[in-house]
């Protein structure tokens, strides 16, 4: 029988959108919503698991799934002996140190001998151990937030993206421990046949995140100014140059990363540049 790749993803959550777009953005279709808690994608050998995040490392670890995607925060905290593939980029956010806002704060040692709430409490242990402090960790699963208003702990380590959850409580962020964000996890030592298809997945999920990365550009440039202008656009091998209808002007198409593209574009515009176009790219193959 050919091999089936069994992929575990957040059934609804802050991972689930993303991960959803990203396969969809592979060209991998499947259905999921309502109810829903596992499905058989119709173009491409894949079924995927549809799970809390918590559970999807142990799943992985012990092969109930080939894949999944959790927060690294999940993967590190629940400590499976599992593979970090990729990164993904989506999700981010990190893992933070917090403690009422009137209270004074001169480092990590004013939580020496203090207690403090967290639902991560192997990241956190592992961070105060590093930094030599004892203190009291309290597990809590939800909610870490409200701790200090109702005196269960005198600071929180919990998730934070915005800030605002923190701000709302009355709480200020003073250390943070842990970034963050959405990654693609193995179970380790594939069959020759799952790992075949992890690599064609991973191709792809390389090339989606390749294209966000880049813009393809398309601009006139006068003749005289051609080689300080093709200097700043290197592209992925050198850019495509053609002569425009108007005598001494050429256009240029390249691909460039988009932040070199915002460092470079006064640049480009001073060296004479005109009819600049940014195009997104869908997918981008080395
Ligand atoms: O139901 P299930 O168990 O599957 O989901 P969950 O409720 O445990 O997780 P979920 O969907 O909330 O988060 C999934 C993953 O998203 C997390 O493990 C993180 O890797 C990532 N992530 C990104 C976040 C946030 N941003 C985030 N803001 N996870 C949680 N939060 C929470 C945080 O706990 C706090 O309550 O949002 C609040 C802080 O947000 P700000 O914007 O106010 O700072
Ligand atoms: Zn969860």
């Amino acid at each position: 029988m050919a091999s089936l790749l069994r992929i575990a993803l957040q059934k609804s959550g802050r991972l689930s959108e993303d991960s959803y777009q990203l396969f969809k953005e592979c060209g991998i279709r499947f259905d999921y919503g309502t109810g829903k808690l596992k499905s058989v994608s119709s173009n491409f050998p894949a079924e995927f698991l549809f799970l809390r995040d918590d559970d999807i490392p142990g799943y992985v670890e012990d092969g109930v799934a080939d894949l999944g995607i959790v927060g690294e925060n999940v993967a590190v905290e629940t400590g499976r002996p599992v593979q970090t593939v990729h990164k993904l980029g989506f999700s981010k956010c990190r893992l933070s140190i917090a403690i009422p806002r009137g209270v004074d704060w001169a480092g990590i040692q004013d939580l020496q001998g203090k207690n403090i709430a967290t639902s991560y409490p192997n990241l956190l242990g592992t961070y105060l151990a590093g930094e030599g402090v004892q203190a009291e960790i309290h597990e809590i699963s939800g909610s870490v937030e409200i701790a200090p208003s109702i005196g269960l702990a005198e600071a929180v380590c919990d998730i934070v993206s915005s800030g605002s959850t923190l701000l709302s409580n009355g709480l200020k962020e003073v250390e943070t421990i842990f970034r963050s964000e959405a990654i693609l996890i193995a179970r380790p030592a594939l069959d020759a046949d799952k790992q075949a298809l992890v690599d064609k997945l991973l191709f792809r999920i390389k090339s989606v995140q390749a294209a966000k990365n880049n813009k393809y550009i398309v601009l006139n440039a006068p003749n005289d100014a051609l080689d300080q202008i093709t200097a700043l656009l290197p592209g992925m091998k050198s850019p495509t140059v053609t002569p425009l209808a108007t005598e001494g002007w050429s256009s240029v198409h390249s691909v460039l990363n988009e932040n070199e593209f915002w460092e470079n574009i006064e640049a480009i515009r001073a060296a004479g540049a005109e009819g600049i176009l940014v195009i997104p790219i869908e997918k981008m193959i080395y």
